[in-house]
């Protein structure tokens, strides 16, 4: 163990680890550092992304359930940068190659419609957000055997690797305790409430506003917040249709092509 850090060296690890969808040991197990160098690691390895030309399109906020904590023993909320290039279209596929062991897992997301630039309080959500829709969530953790502690999965972007989003649903459409499924060629695998997260998924989207807030980030307009999983992840394989159904708010799907 040794306590100097070189982060733009543990960044440049992971961003290789993510492009060519290799697993990478755990940092945490060769050097020591907290959630804010974890941080720096994040937006270092990131950086990296923006340089080759992928765009910033939202914000994906984690372990907001207790199901997502308890499945992958970390016990704090985190958030990580989305990228155009994790798009996926609904009804669309994706290529199995591009992932090291993937997961899928149910979310809300959110669409903002003005630029974000202080704390929100609920009474400021209709000024702030546009809409809702059901989402699919794609994971990659580049740690071997999807293995991290709580500063090793901030470091990797919070294993934020793909994207599916439903049809968007005016904001006055009730949220706080939706049933949700996700299904693995149509059988269910996972199912919940959005209840699951915080108590009620627009707790999520506030606490994306106060940790923006905290470092100093605006969050523009037409960004995505993805509030984080209601249930447990599930290992997807090539082959297979994902999908998640969402009381009120939808179906969401995609195909894992074998190749
Ligand atoms: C970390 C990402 C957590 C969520 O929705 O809670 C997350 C992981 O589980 O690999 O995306
Ligand atoms: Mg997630």
């Amino acid at each position: 163990m040794t306590n100097s850090i070189d982060i733009d060296k543990l960044a440049e690890r992971l961003d290789t680890a993510a492009a060519n969808a290799k697993a990478t040991p755990q940092l945490s197990k060769e050097v020591q550092f907290n959630v804010d160098t974890a941080y720096a690691i994040q937006f270092a390895s990131m950086r990296r992304r923006f340089e080759r030309g992928q765009k910033m399109i939202g914000l994906k906020m984690g372990f907001t359930s207790k199901a997502k904590m308890e499945q992958m023993g970390v016990h704090d909320m985190i958030w990580g940068i989305l990228t155009d290039d994790m798009l996926i279209d609904n009804n669309g596929s994706t290529s199995f190659n591009k992932y090291i062991h993937p997961r899928a897992e149910p979310e809300i997301c959110f669409k903002v419609k003005k630029t974000i630039n202080k704390q929100l309080t609920k009474a400021d959500i209709p000024e702030y957000i546009s809409g809702i829709a059901a989402a699919i969530e794609i994971i990659d953790s580049r740690y071997e055997n999807f293995k991290f502690s709580l500063e090793d999965v901030i470091a990797d972007n919070c294993s934020s690797t793909g994207l599916v989003l439903g049809e968007w649903h005016p904001i006055d459409q009730a949220i706080g305790d939706l049933k949700i499924e996700l299904l693995i060629d149509d059988t269910v695998k996972q199912e919940g409430s959005s209840k699951a997260i915080l108590g009620d998924p627009w707790e999520s989207l506030l606490a994306a506003t106060r940790l923006a807030a905290q470092y100093k980030w605006t969050i523009p307009a037409g960004s995505y917040i993805m509030a984080g999983a209601a249930t447990g992840a599930e290992y997807i394989q090539p082959g297979q249709k994902v999908s998640i159904k969402v009381e009120a708010l939808g179906a969401v799907e995609f195909k894992v092509e074998s190749e």
